[in-house]
This record gives C-alpha cells, structure tokens and sequence, in this order.
C-alpha cells in the first residue's frame, strides 16, 4: 500500500512536470511563430519601401552633387572642370514670381530653398512680376541668388488695375462690409488686383510667351525635399497640365456667389468644353463621405469649397491661354466678384482645372514638400524622406494632410485617385 502510495505521488509529479513543459514549448513556439510573422512582414514592407525608394535612382543624377559636398579643409580641383558643371536636359519652362519690393528677403528665401532642393542642377530661368518696377536692389540680390536667368517684368496697368466698369460706391461698400466681418483680406484692394491677374492675366504676360510650363513661387515658402525628378519634365511625359501639392477648403465668405456664377457659364456654353466623364467635376462638387469623415466645411452652394492651395503651382501655361480657359475667366470676371466679393485665383483655377481638364491630366507632386505659412506637407515613406533628405516631420500638426480641413482624401476619392495605388505593379 505505502509502495503504492509513493508511486502514485512521484506519477502525480512527473504528470504535472510534463503537462508544465508541454505549456511551456507550446508557448514559446507560439512566440517563436508570431516572431517569425512579424520578421516576416517586416521585411516584406522594407523590401517593398526600397523599391519604392529606388524608383527614382535613375534620374537623381547624385554624380553631378559631388563638388558641391567639400569640406571646409579641401581644395578640389574638379570644382573648375567643365564637365562636372554640365546642365541636365530642360523643358521649356520658368519659376515664376509675383512680388513686390518689400518682400525681398521672403523671395530670396523662397529662392535659396528652391534652388538648393532643385533648380542648381538645371539653372531653370527666375521670371520675376510686378505691377510696379522693380528696385535695382531686389534685381541685383535675386540675380546673386540664381542659378539661372533673371528677367524683369513690369505688369502692364490694364491687367492689373480694377476695371473702370466696376462701381466704385458699391465697391467701397463691399470692402467696408468685409472688413468689419474680418474676412481675411476683405477690405484690401491690391489683394483683389492681385487674385483677378493671377486667375486672368499672369499667362498673358510677353514675358512669358516663351514658354510652357511655370513653376509658380511665392516669397517665404519652403521645400522641405531634394526633388526626385525634374517636375516639368514628369508633365510634360506624363501629359499633365496642372500639379498641385496641397489641397483644401476655400472660405465661403470670399466667394458668395462664384458657383452659381460657374453654374451659369456652363449653361450658357452648353457644357461644350467640358467632358463630365472623365473631368474632376465631383473633386469639387461631391459631399459624400470619404476616407472615416464628412466634408468638415458647410456650403450653402453646390461648391464643396475644395481647391488646392494655388501658392504651389506647376501647369502648362498652354492650359491657361486656350479659349476654353479664357472664356471660362471672362465670364467670372464680367460679374464682378474679383471685387464685389473677394473671389481667389485658387477657388477658380482649381474650379476650371476640375472642369476643363481630365482628371489624369492633373498630378499631385506627393513627394516635393512643402511649406507655405501656416501649412506643410511632408512625405510620409520614411526610405524616400531619407534618400530625398528631408527635413520635416510628417506627423506634425502643421502637415495639412493630416487636418481635417484638407481635401486630399476628397482628391483621391473623386480626382484622379492615389498615384501608388494605380501604378503600383
Ligand atoms: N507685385 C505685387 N505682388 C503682390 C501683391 N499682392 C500680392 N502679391 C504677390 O502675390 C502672391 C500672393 O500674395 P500673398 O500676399 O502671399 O497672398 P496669400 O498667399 O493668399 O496670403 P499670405 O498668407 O499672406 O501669404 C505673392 O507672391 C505676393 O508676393 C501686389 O500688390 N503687388
Ligand atoms: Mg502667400
């Protein structure tokens, strides 16, 4: 019986002993297997954001940079070779700025990031505008800043002035109105000049004739990324016609009665220069639900108030001076709203980019950071922000995407969808 006793409890312990390392294998070869997965997707997502990354190797052309990465203790004497200084292939293109005198120290700013990011690799042409001469200091500081051509443009004052057939009591009255409701820029009359040439006038320029494409520049802006590419080049082989990098909502109090005004336009050309089906015409009329939200901006209007943020601007000027696009404008303009409201050149060129253009002549530049006061946006493929050098944080609150009062998500429902979805192999 003892016997039986001792065998029976060393069976005990031995069964528990075993059930214990049976619970203790099945364990770790349940860490080990979940281990394993995670390696595994994780080299999965790091070999897919490599190829993502190396896309552009081709075209970053990073030999040509060498001479441009000295130390301070070095002399190197291929700095004076021909060869090394050689320009890469350009389009027939400008960067072209509107700007006024005071605003130099913003403009070079503007410049000096643009061309380190970009242009000291292609030596693109500076067009500079203004309604008044420009100052020889402004001329000889942003021509220092260069690293290609400077021209000079006096704008003339037909295209830039109020027309003498706007009423000038009603005028004041509206800009009186506007400023006691603080609409941003409601009681300012240059900034309507300055929205009515840039929605009508900026293409028409002489100085401009010369060219395609034009990078459009504001003074006090940043790029925060070494460009991939030669944006003009990827218009023009991809037949884009205009680029954007930020999208959101407009202020409705600026633009009371632009729709209904758009809306007439298209009666009265009978829709003839639009295609419904293949224009981005529901990027800025659909309200329906996208990505986890709503539309966060109210419209009393059939505008849903998107639009993208026009102080980023790459498009074929050839867009702009087609008769579709000149009659699209001189039917806004004969109403008025320039100046009777305050109406923008970025609610209205995004109006007759979404209407005039196909939605896949339309590309959205998601790898050129960028940074206009007191928004940003920043590449979130943390290889590309690293081979792009960078220097911004994509989870920051100024990154716009981010805001709940961006339009992207509206852009990649309704516009031409999100680029790595689509050509993703
Ligand atoms: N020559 C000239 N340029 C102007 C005038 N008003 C604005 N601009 C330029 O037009 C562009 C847009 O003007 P901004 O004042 O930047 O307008 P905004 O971007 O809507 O507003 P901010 O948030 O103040 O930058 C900039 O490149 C300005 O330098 C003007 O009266 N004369
Ligand atoms: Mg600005």
């Amino acid at each position: 019986m003892q016997i039986y006793k001792v065998f029976l409890t060393q069976f005990n312990k031995l069964f528990l002993g075993c059930l214990l390392l049976y619970f203790v294998v099945q364990i770790c070869w349940l860490v080990l297997v979940y281990h394993q997965r995670q390696l595994g997707l994780d080299s999965y997502f790091r070999e897919r954001s490599r190829k993502a990354s190396s896309r552009y190797d081709s075209s970053r052309k990073r030999s040509l940079n060498r001479m441009l990465k000295l130390s301070s203790n070095t002399y190197n004497d291929e700095l004076l070779d021909e060869t090394m200084v050689k320009t890469l292939e350009r389009e027939n293109a400008t960067l072209l700025m509107l700007v006024r005198n005071w605003e130099l120290p913003g403009a070079l700013r503007s410049m000096r990031s643009l061309e380190d990011r970009f242009n000291k690799d292609f030596h693109y042409d500076w067009t500079f505008l203004n309604d008044v001469p420009f100052d020889s200091e402004f001329i000889e500081a942003t021509t220092a800043m260069a690293s290609g051509k400077t021209q000079y443009a006096l704008i003339p004052a037909e295209d830039w002035n109020r027309p003498s057939w706007i009423n000038e009591t009603l005028f004041e009255e509206v800009l009186q109105l506007m400023e006691e409701k603080n609409i941003l820029y409601g009681g300012s009359k240059s900034y309507r000049n300055m929205c009515r040439f840039n929605s009508g006038f900026f293409f028409r320029q002489k100085i401009l004739d010369q060219y395609d494409y034009y990078f459009r520049v504001e003074p006090d802006v940043e790029y925060f990324c070494d460009f991939p590419y030669d944006p003009f080049k990827v218009m023009r082989l991809n037949n884009k016609k205009y680029g954007f990098t930020i999208t959101m909502y407009e202020y409705e109090d600026t633009i009371p009665s632009l729709w209904e005004t758009v809306e007439e336009y298209l009666e009265d050309t009978d829709y003839q220069d639009v295609d419904m089906e293949n224009n981005a015409y529901g990027f800025v009329s659909n309200f329906d639900f996208f990505g986890k939200s709503f539309a966060v901006m109210d419209s009393s209007s059939d505008y849903n108030l998107c639009h993208f943020w026009t102080n980023f601007e790459i498009a074929d000027l050839n867009f702009f001076r087609s008769e579709r696009y000149i009659k699209f404008f001189e039917h806004l303009d004969s109403k008025g709203g320039f100046y009777y409201e305050r109406w923008g050149d970025a609610p209205v060129h995004s109006i007759a980019v979404s209407l005039l253009l196909n939605k896949d002549e339309v590309i959205h530049f998601d790898e050129l950071g960028y940074k206009h006061m007191p928004f940003g946006t920043c590449p979130s493929a943390y290889y590309m922000k690293l081979q792009e050098r960078c220097l911004c944080d994509s989870n920051h609150p100024d990154n716009i995407d981010l805001n709940v009062i961006s339009c992207l998500r509206r852009w990649w429902k309704d516009g031409s969808g999100k680029y790595f979805l689509k050509h993703d192999s």
